[in-house]
Parts: structure tokens; sequence; C-alpha cells
């Protein structure tokens, strides 16, 4: 038997309703309609290597439609990737099976980023392919030159980040950057004349992308418009008409494929219907071979790339693998510590998010593979540098992003770049507006990637722009997001300690709360340790025995300062500790944090945000002075007092614990 692409294309369709079935949950509907474009494009385009799925020039792959995922791992299964066995295809859905139920992120599996939550998958892609043009234009287009792909679905396209993302990839001209659109007009509901009318020419050519139409289900059309997308100067999108559920007698083109095993019945006729005889599971030597020469060519396309690599001269060839293996530079611990010893001469009393911008100033010169942006406040967030150079359309020679008033796409992108390697993405918005990029902050963390999320203007603090813009319960919602550092620091000292380990953190995101007013220096002494690695640390006591604990994070620090003195003059001993990262904190050793936080004392704790949370350091005996309503408007010192966000409502509450 000699295999022809139709038997290509049915190995992925039924290794797909199989496992669905199997499993007895899935969606078979999209890996049936997408089964012709998939092989059209890893047949005839995609450049990957199974054997090394990290390759740094692989073209990348997204499954944006993450409900389709049986489509990506009968591909990875098919093409010869190690990470996807037929046992873990008919483990889909199952407890620890690499086939999750939507695609979910692994190193160097060939699953280059999680998708499920519609629309994220697109946004990540645009990331890619910026990461790809910065790479690009620092080590040239014989290193780095490669597309990335994406499938996206109906619901892709009705969620608001695609228009963020793809409005923004028009904009810059990310000419390598290829969507190939499942345009099946059916969603769970059903028809998706039920909900959209959208002129989709017309609506991604205001864009400013390539738009083309063609049969999905017919091979020669397919390769056709990928082909000519290959040498657009436009990002690209392919809308391909397809039937979901193709092959299917009695739900193909209907929502009942989308979402459900098609059934053991079903499923024989569309066995009869598309001439597979085979056993479930069962893909013919001769089709599978045929695959894996699909596979095998990368191994070849590596080598070449390979050999032009090795001729570069040593400082690219070390350059690339630094970067790329997450590696800061040899001399970077030094201009921090020479950094903070300035910061510590200085004393200065400024806004953190001010601070922020003086590690930047520093890091932004030193630090090649960061790459920062805003959503439009960039001034505020002050995100950019004198050594920000920005990224304009078609030429991506820069460091800065400017997103626009986008935040989620900002946070999609972010994530996008972090997975594609070689770049440290951060960005800004105002911390009330995590709101709108939270899904996809929710996905860094998932996926454990190293962003930097920048959020100024992080309390009442802000003033004037009043409770729509004051965040009161974020750092809650943050702090229970898994595998996230929230830091919120004091001064200049903790800045720069926190954006260290936000860096060092290659492994998970980390959110940086920076106050818009100005607040007071309260390190007290020079050392060259990472104090806010610790989470939280003892900054100032009266007494080695307090009777008071007071724990405080930014801004508040102060305030928790005051307290101390004011308890001091009427002789009652406290402490203080700052807290500039809990979950950090909670890492710690039970004596440390016995130590730090004095069981036998009475603790406070004190932020202008939710007291969602702070009950684990103050116990049932203990008081948290923080934000139990929205804010108000006006400049920033009246509310700290109308809301009784003082030292002297410290005290009052510390004397009152002690019955004084
Ligand atoms: C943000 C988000 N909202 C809702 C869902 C639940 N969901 C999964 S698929 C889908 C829509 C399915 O329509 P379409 O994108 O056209 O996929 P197809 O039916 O063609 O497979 C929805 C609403 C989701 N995964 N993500």
């Amino acid at each position: 038997m000699i295999p022809v692409f139709k038997d290509l294309v049915n190995a992925i369709r039924f290794l797909s309703i199989d496992a669905v079935q199997k499993a007895n949950s899935g969606h078979p509907g999209l890996p049936m309609g997408m089964a012709d474009v998939a092989t059209v494009l890893f047949k005839y385009y995609l450049r990957f290597n199974p054997k090394n799925p990290s390759w740094i020039n692989r073209d990348r792959f997204v499954l944006s439609a993450g409900h389709g995922s049986m489509l990506l791992y009968s591909l990875l299964y098919l093409t010869g990737y190690k990470s996807v066995s037929i046992k873990d295809i008919q483990n889909f859905r199952q407890l620890d099976s690499i086939c999750a139920g939507h695609p979910e992120y692994e190193k160097n599996s060939g699953i280059e980023t999680t998708t499920g939550p519609l629309g994220q998958g697109l946004a990540n892609a645009v990331g890619m392919a910026v990461a790809e043009e910065i790479m690009k234009k620092k080590f040239g287009t014989n290193l780095i030159n490669h597309k990335t792909y994406v499938i996206a679905s109906d619901g892709d396209f009705m969620e608001g980040i695609s228009h963020e993302v793809m409005s923004l990839a028009g904009h810059l001209k990310l000419k390598n950057l290829i969507v190939l659109f499942d345009n099946n007009k059916i969603s769970i509901d059903g028809a998706t004349s039920l909900s959209v009318s959208d002129n989709y020419k017309k609506r991604f050519e205001s864009y400013g992308w390539n738009f083309q139409e063609v049969n999905g289900h017919n091979e020669k059309q397919v390769s056709k418009a990928i082909k000519k997308s290959l040498n657009s100067k436009k990002p690209n999108l392919i809308s391909c008409k397809t039937i979901i559920g193709y092959g299917s007698p009695n739900k193909s083109g209907k929502a009942s494929s989308h979402g459900s095993p098609l059934g053991e019945k079903e499923i024989e006729l569309v066995r009869k219907k598309l001439k597979w005889k085979y056993e479930p599971f069962k893909i013919p030597k001769e089709i599978l071979n045929e695959w894996r020469k699909i596979g095998d060519r990368g191994v070849l396309e590596e080598e070449k790339w390979n050999k032009i690599f090795k001729k570069k001269n040593k400082k690219i060839k070390e350059e690339l693998s630094r970067i790329v293996n997450n590696r800061l530079p040899e001399n970077f611990d030094k201009l921090l510590e020479k950094q903070k010893e300035k910061f510590f001469n200085l004393k200065s009393n400024i806004a953190t998010r001010q601070g922020s911008a003086d590690v930047l100033e520093e890091i932004t010169k030193n630090l090649p593979e960061l790459v920062g942006g805003s959503a439009d406040l960039s001034g505020s967030n002050n995100t950019k540098t004198n050594h920000s150079k920005i990224l304009k359309p078609a030429n991506f020679n820069g460091n800065y992003i400017h997103y626009g008033v986008r935040e989620h796409g900002m946070a999609g992108i972010m994530n996008g770049m972090a997975l594609h390697g070689g770049i440290i993405p951060y960005g800004g918005t105002f911390l009330i507006f995590l709101d709108y990029c939270k899904p996809s902050l929710r996905l860094s963390a998932l996926m454990g990637l190293r962003v930097v999320y920048i959020f100024s203007h992080d309390s009442i603090g802000l003033g004037e722009d009043g409770p729509t813009h004051q965040p009161i319960e974020h750092l809650a919602h943050l702090r229970a997001i898994p595998n996230l550092n929230v830091f919120r620091p004091a001064d200049t000292i903790e800045t720069l300690e926190c954006w260290e380990i936000a860096l060092k953190s290659s492994t998970n995101p980390s959110v940086i709360a920076l106050s818009r007013q100005k607040i007071p220096f309260v390190t007290e002494t020079f050392t060259k340790k990472n104090m806010s690695n610790l989470g939280g640390y003892e900054l100032k006591k009266t007494n080695f025995n307090p009777e008071i604990t007071l724990i405080a994070s930014g801004s508040e620090v102060q305030i928790a300062i005051d307290a101390l003195n004011k308890l001091k003059e009427i002789n009652i001993n406290s402490k203080v500790v700052s807290m500039p990262c809990q979950e950090l904190f909670d890492k710690q050793s039970k004596e440390y944090k016995e130590k730090v936080i004095e069981q036998n004392s009475k603790k406070i704790s004190i932020e202008a945000s939710s007291i969602f949370g702070w009950e684990k350091y103050v116990g049932s005996q203990g008081s948290s002075l923080g934000m139990k309503s929205f804010g108000k408007s006006a400049p920033y010192k009246e509310i700290y007092e109308d809301l009784n966000l003082t030292s002297d409502s410290v005290v009052m509450i510390a004397k009152k614990m002690l019955g004084k």
C-alpha cells in the first residue's frame, strides 16, 4: 500500500475520534475538520525537528483552539515526537497523561503553549512572531528566520483579545505570522450566525492583514494559500472553509460533533464513509512511516542550521546560547550590587514606580534580552528608559513596545515572547487594570513563564483618580494564584531587590506593585544580601521582646514605622516586619517565620488593600488594618485619614489589644 494524502489526513481523524471515544470526553469536531489543513502544513511547510523540539529556529505551531487538542497530539505522535506515544493518546484526558484535555505547555515536548481559553493562543503567536523579528534583527536572518503558524477557530475571533493582538500585529507588520482560520461557522450553541455577522475579510484587512479564503478540504488550495503567505509583507489570515466533524454522516456540520464523543455506532459509520478499515489506535506501518518521514525532514533542516551556527563568531554563539538558556550576563550581579550601594547612599524618598525606573535605567542598558512596554501608560508606569528603543512597523531593532490601550493583548503577547525564548518581557499598566489582563497573567503562572508585570498606582495612595482606579481586592486576588510572586516593595532598595528576584525567576512570573505617591526610604542598614528574597524580614524593633509585631508592605511600611515610634513613647515595645512578598515568606523555614513574626507578640498587619489573606500572619488574636470598602476620590493623604489607615489607628488597636 502506498499511502496517499487522504490516508495521512485520516490517521489524524481516527486517532482523534477514537481517543475522544475512549476517554468518553473531548472534542472530535475540530480535528476532523482541520485534519486536511494541518496535514498540508506539516507535510509541506512546517520546519520542525521532533528529535529536538526546542531547536530555536523551528517554526512555531500554536493550536489556539485548544479544545481540538487531539489534533495536536495526533500530529506529535505521527511525526515522531518522543513526548507523545500511542499509549499517551490512549490515555487522553487521564491523570498525568501529556495528552491533557487542553494542550498544556511542556518544555521540549512540541506543545508550544497552553491553550484552551479561546484567544490566548492567538496572542501568544503574536508574541512569538514579535520575538522572532527582534531576534532576527540581533542575530541575522541566517540564524533566526522562522514562521509562526496558528490554527484558530470561530471562538478565538469572537474573543476581545483577538481584536487587540491582531490589530497590533497588523500595525507592526508581522509578516511571518500565518493564521489558519477553521471557518466552520459552528460553535457550541449552534451556527455562529446566532451571534456574529462580521465581515471577516473587511475586519482582517482593516487591521492590515492579508486575507485569503480557501476550501479547507482541498489540499491544493490550502497549499497554494500558505505558499503565497510565505512572501507577504503583512500578517496573513487564511480562512479555511471547513466542515466540523468532517466524515461523520450524522454529526458533520453540526454543533453535536463539537464537544462530545461521536459514539461507537457513529464512529463505525465514519469508518465506512472514509474507508478506514483499521482498529482503533492502529495506524498501518506504511502510513506511520510516511508521517515519520515528514518528521525526519526536520533533522536535516536543523543539521543545516547547526552548520551555519558553528561558523558564526564566538561572541554571537555565546550570546545566543546565553539568552536561549535563560542565563543572565556574567557581570549582572555586580551591576546590581553597585546600584544598590548607590541607592542606599542616596536614600531617596521617591515613589517606588520611580525607584523601578531607576533600576530599569541600569538594567535596560545591560540586559539586551529585556523587552519592555506599557499599555499606553509608559510615563506613569515608568517603564520606558533612556535605553528603550521603540519597535516600529516592520522595524524590530528595539526593546520597547507601545502596546496601546491593550492590557490583555500585552499580557498574552508577553507570554508568547517568553515561550519563544531569548526574551525576558516586562510590561506595565495600573494595578487596577489587572482585571483587563488577568486571563493571560494566570496562564503565565500556569505555564511557569518569566514574565514581569509592572503594576503601578497600587492602592488608594494614587489619590484623586478615585475608586475606579484604586485597586482593593487585586493583591489578594494575585496572591491566590499559584506559582506567581507578588511583590510590593517599600523603598528603592526593596524595589531593586524585587526586580533582581523577578529577573532570576525563570520558572514563574512576577508582579511588582508600585506606588504612585512618594514614600520615604526605610532601609536601616546596608547589606549585599537580598532581604526581599526572604519574603518578609525584621526591619526595625524597639526591644528584644516586642509585645506587638507590625507587618506591612509597600507604602504602609512607613505607617508601621511611625506607629512603632509612637508606641515606644508610651512604653510599648514593638517591631516592624516589612513583607514585600508573601509567597517567598511562606517558603521560609518554620523557625525563621516564627522568629520574624514573634509568636509571643500580638500581631497587626497594615496594607492599603483588602485584608483578605492577612489572617494567616496575624492569627485569630490579631488585627488587620486595610480596605473593607472601595476607595475615594481625594488627595491621597486625606483618603488615608478618612479611612483610618494611619499610625494613630495602629496605636489605638495595639493599646486595645494589650488592654492598656
Ligand atoms: C475564553 C473561553 N470561553 C469559552 C470557552 C468554552 N468554549 C470552548 S470551545 C467554544 C466555542 C466553540 O466554537 P469554535 O471556536 O467555533 O470551535 P469549533 O466548534 O469549531 O470546534 C467555547 C465557547 C473557552 N474555551 N474559552
